[in-house]
C-alpha cells in the first residue's frame, strides 16, 4: 500500500472535478440524443462521463440502435453540433464556476511543492481553464489528441505521471467518473473519487464533494 509520504504529484480530471462542465456536456448530449431518437437514461448519462467526444456519440447512437443510419461524415457533423452547443454554454463561464474548495486545494499543492498535471479527455480544456482563470496551475496538460485509447484505458493517467517525471505510485489521480477511476487504477496510481460509492465502486479514497478535497483528509485516508 502506498504511503502519503510517497506522493509527489496530483493528476486532475477537469469536467466534474475542477468545474461542473459535466452538466453542460450532459445538456448538449441530451439534446443530441433527442434529435437521433435515443431514450435518455441515468445509466447512459453516467456512462458518458470521461468518454471522448466521438466515443460518446457512438455510445448514444448504439443505445438507440441507430448507428447504421448515419455515415461517418454525418457523425462528425453531429459531434460538431454537440460541441458548438457545449461551447456556447462554456462561453458564459467565469471563475465563479470553479467547484468549492478546488482553488484552495490547488494553492495548498503549490505551497507544499507538489507537481500538478491535467488528464482530461476534453479537447476544450484549455478554453475551460482560461475561463476559470486556472491556466497558471496547469502548465502540464496531457494532449487528448495524442492518445491511442481514451478512458477507461490507463494511457491518459500514465501520461499524466510521465509529464511530471514521476512514477505512477508517486501520483494521486482525482476523478468524478467510473471510467476515470478505472484508468487511474489501471495506471497503478492512487485513485480519489468525487461522488457516490454507487457509481465510483473502485475508488481507493472517496469524497462526497470537492469541499472535502484537502491534503489533510487525503493523508488521513491513506495512513
Ligand atoms: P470534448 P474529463 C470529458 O472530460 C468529459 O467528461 C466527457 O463528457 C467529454 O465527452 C470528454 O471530456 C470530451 O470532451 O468534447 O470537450 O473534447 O471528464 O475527462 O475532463
Ligand atoms: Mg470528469
Amino acid at each position: 500500500m502506498v504511503k502519503f509520504s510517497d506522493i509527489k504529484g496530483f493528476i486532475f480530471d477537469l469536467d466534474g472535478v475542477i468545474t461542473d462542465t459535466s452538466v453542460y456536456h450532459t445538456e448538449a448530449w441530451h439534446q443530441l440524443a433527442d434529435k437521433v431518437g435515443t431514450p435518455w437514461t441515468q445509466d447512459l448519462e453516467d456512462g458518458l462521463k470521461g468518454i471522448s467526444r466521438m466515443d460518446s456519440l457512438n455510445m448514444i447512437l448504439d443505445a438507440g440502435g441507430v448507428s447504421n443510419n448515419y455515415t461517418e461524415e454525418e457523425k462528425v457533423s453531429l459531434a460538431n453540433e454537440k460541441n458548438d452547443r457545449y461551447l456556447s454554454l462554456v462561453n458564459k463561464m467565469t471563475p465563479d464556476n470553479i467547484l468549492p474548495g478546488i482553488k484552495e486545494f490547488l494553492d495548498s499543492l503549490v505551497s507544499n511543492g507538489y507537481s500538478i498535471s491535467l488528464a482530461s479527455a476534453s479537447k476544450n480544456s484549455p478554453t475551460v481553464l482560461s475561463k476559470l482563470g486556472l491556466t497558471k496551475y496547469f502548465s502540464n496538460v496531457v494532449d487528448p489528441a495524442s492518445l491511442t485509447n481514451g478512458k477507461p484505458d490507463p494511457e491518459i493517467y500514465q501520461k499524466g505521471a510521465q509529464i511530471l517525471d514521476l512514477k505512477p505510485e508517486q501520483c494521486i489521480g482525482i476523478e468524478d467518473a467510473e471510467s476515470g477511476i478505472e484508468s487511474i487504477n489501471g495506471a497503478g496510481e492512487t485513485s480519489v473519487g468525487i461522488g457516490s460509492r454507487d457509481t465510483l465502486k473502485d475508488a481507493d479514497i472517496l469524497f462526497a464533494t470537492t469541499k472535502d478535497l484537502t491534503l489533510d483528509n487525503i493523508k488521513k485516508a491513506m495512513n
